[in-house]
């Protein structure tokens, strides 16, 4: 191991006899800033992407009460499109992107594997670093004025917006190889550090994830960083590559931007299918049920998502048989998420389900995720997509599979394993009133936006005609639910930091390496490297003697004993 890892045994500052922890194992600013410990690094992208989650929030928040009015409230028409480009460009490049992939992603992968790190660790410490960079470049662009182009940048629009266009374009260009360097370092990881006996089918279906996402984040990253460049290259240099004017072609930079942005949606969804597979599986207290199909499944989509992204050029000038084509392969790559949704199912199926917070955001998951890929569906067929494009119903149909299905994965994670994180379980109640707000005001923001977009309201216009402020209205009255809704989790999580009762190693009893190490980890992550001579998630439902958990206890403590597990009372019946 290099010099910048953890040292174990060496705690200056802490009580003799205190356990060597990744948290305490020396506390300056410089131990952080400089660490190789991919659990430091998974918490400081934690803290990160929280505050870029923040920003994003704000801006689309004023864009939600702009839109209250038909006519507008308090924006300039400049102002509304700053606003909306820098909510989808601080929420897709610096939030979904690197959501679970550099934070559970990195917390989990090795000590998933058994291993005491990633492959490089200083490489680890550099995307992060690279990221902090990139948003600082992005973060300025929007406080020195703003980029009005949206988040897709397309073209000549971009080549010719006289906002802040090449800072953020050099922001995500930066941004773009911290996960270049993270999808190595768990590509190889993967292959070469799993523990003896971890054989590739033994490998939990979050680690399988994370190598399909890993592939995307390799193969893709590179293209959207050239195509950036080159209206970079066209902004300073005048050269026509996209701008007709100048001889360039402007479909050219969809194909391009479309060929790394389709792809990138699995990015952001694929890790949240591998958090979904490991919380069914654990609160269903069943097998998994078609391990093989879901790990394939996210290969599949990996592959089958580099040749669909002509179906965001349906309406421009490609060809038609090139859009039969592409409208044909969407139809394809629909049937690996499907294959999942079904397995996840019938895990459920006769489980002994266990409705604890990350449960129910497991489940929420499951039911916007579908809904979410049934509408891409719509959008997938060529006659339904000329009424459909740049409607709110694509806005609706992404919102559900990267809000309802990527961020709900996200904080079920988060919920999941911030035991394990933090060593402190959080207020289990309470976090289920919270998962159901937010489960309640996505949908009440949301849905509102595919009957809008159906009706014929164009996404991005500030003003529309008064008959549709009442579904805009909705939309921004689920949107004030929904802030409540992920502002309660933050609230308790940083309060069980210090108020929390101690999680102990386990404290749902789930199966994994993970939870075999004390909570929170050592800095080396197990005293002894684990041999593996079981099967993934070999979990028995038919021990109906299992003790109660940790969490179990802490939930009957905190309810006065009134509230019970569910099936410590119905155990021994039915099956
Ligand atoms: C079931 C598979 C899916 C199909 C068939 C599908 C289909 C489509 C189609 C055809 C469009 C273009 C609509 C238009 O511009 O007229 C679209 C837009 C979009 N989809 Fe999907 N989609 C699927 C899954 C996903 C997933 C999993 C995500 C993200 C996690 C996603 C995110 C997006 C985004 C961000 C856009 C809009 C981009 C923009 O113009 O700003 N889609 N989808
Ligand atoms: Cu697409």
């Amino acid at each position: 191991m290099s010099d910048i890892t953890a040292n174990p045994g060496d705690i200056p500052g802490a009580a003799p006899g205190t356990r060597e922890t990744y948290l305490n194992w020396r506390k300056t600013v410089a131990s952080w800033l400089l660490t190789g410990d991919h659990k430091r690094i998974a918490v400081m992208y934690i803290i990160s992407i929280t505050f870029m989650f923040s920003l994003g929030a704000a801006a689309i928040g004023l864009v939600r009460i702009e839109l209250t009015s038909p006519h507008g409230l308090f924006m300039t028409h400049e102002t509304y499109n700053r606003m909306f480009s820098m909510h989808g460009i601080l929420m897709v490049f610096f939030f979904l992107v690197p959501s679970i992939p550099a934070t559970l992603g990195n917390f989990l992968v090795p000590i998933m594997i058994g291993a005491r790190d990633l492959a490089f660790p200083r490489l680890n410490l550099l995307s992060w670093y690279l990221y902090i960079i990139g948003a600082v470049c992005a973060v300025s662009a929007m406080a020195f004025g703003g980029v009005d182009t949206g988040w897709t940048f397309y073209t000549p629009y971009s080549a010719l917006s006289n906002s802040n266009v090449d800072l953020t374009i050099i922001g995500v260009f930066i941004a773009g190889f911290s996960s270049i360097a993270t999808g190595i370092n768990f590509l190889v990881t993967i292959h070469k550090m799993r523990a003896p006996g971890l054989t590739w089918f033994r490998l939990p279906l979050f680690v399988w994830a994370m190598y399909a996402t890993s592939i995307i984040m390799v193969l893709g990253t590179p293209v959207v960083a050239i195509t950036l460049s080159l209206v970079l290259v066209e902004r300073v240099l005048h050269i026509g590559i996209f701008n007709p004017a100048l001889g360039g072609d402007p479909v050219l930079f969809q194909h391009m931007f479309w060929f790394y942005s389709h792809p990138a949606v699995y990015i952001m969804i694929v890790p949240g299918m591998g958090v979904v597979s490991e919380l069914i599986a654990c609160f269903s207290r069943k097998r998994i049920f078609g391990y093989h199909f879901i790990a394939f499944s996210s290969i599949a989509i990996a592959i089958l998502g580099f040749f669909v992204w002509g179906h965001h050029l349906f309406v421009t000038s490609q060809s038609m048989y090139a859009g039969m084509f592409f409208s044909l392969v969407s139809f394809v790559v629909a049937v690996p998420s499907a294959i999942k949704v079904f397995n996840w199912t019938a895990t459920i199926y006769k489980g002994r389900v266990w409705m604890t917070a990350p449960m129910l955001y497991a489940l929420g998951f499951i039911g916007l995720f579908t809904i979410g890929g049934l509408t891409g569906l719509f959008l997938a067929t060529l006659g339904s997509d000329v009424h459909l494009h740049d409607t709110y119903f694509v806005i609706a149909h992404f919102h559900y599979v990267m809000v309802g299905g990527a961020i709900l994965a996200y904080l079920g994670g988060m919920h999941f394993w911030w035991p394990k994180i933090t060593g402190k379980l959080y207020p289990e109640a309470i976090a289920r009133v919270a998962a159901i707000i937010s489960f309640i005001g996505f949908n009440l923001t949301f849905f509102p936006q595919f009957i809008v977009g159906y009706l014929g309201n164009p996404r991005r216009y500030h003003f529309y005609p008064p008959e549709f402020q009442v579904w805009h209205v909705l939309s921004t009255a689920g949107a004030s639910v929904l802030a409540v809704g992920y502002f309660i989790p933050l609230c308790y999580f940083l309060w069980s930091l210090k108020y929390g009762e101690d999680a102990g190693p386990n404290p749902w009893g789930a199966i994994g390496l993970e939870w075999m190490t004390p909570s929170p980890p050592p800095s080396h992550n197990f005293d002894e490297l684990p041999v593996v001579t079981w099967e993934a998630y070999s979990y028995d439902s038919e021990d109906m003697n299992e003790p109660p958990t940790q969490m179990d206890l802490a939930i009957e403590r905190a309810t006065g004993g009134r509230y019970r597990r569910a099936e410590t009372e119905t155990r021994g019946e039915g099956e």
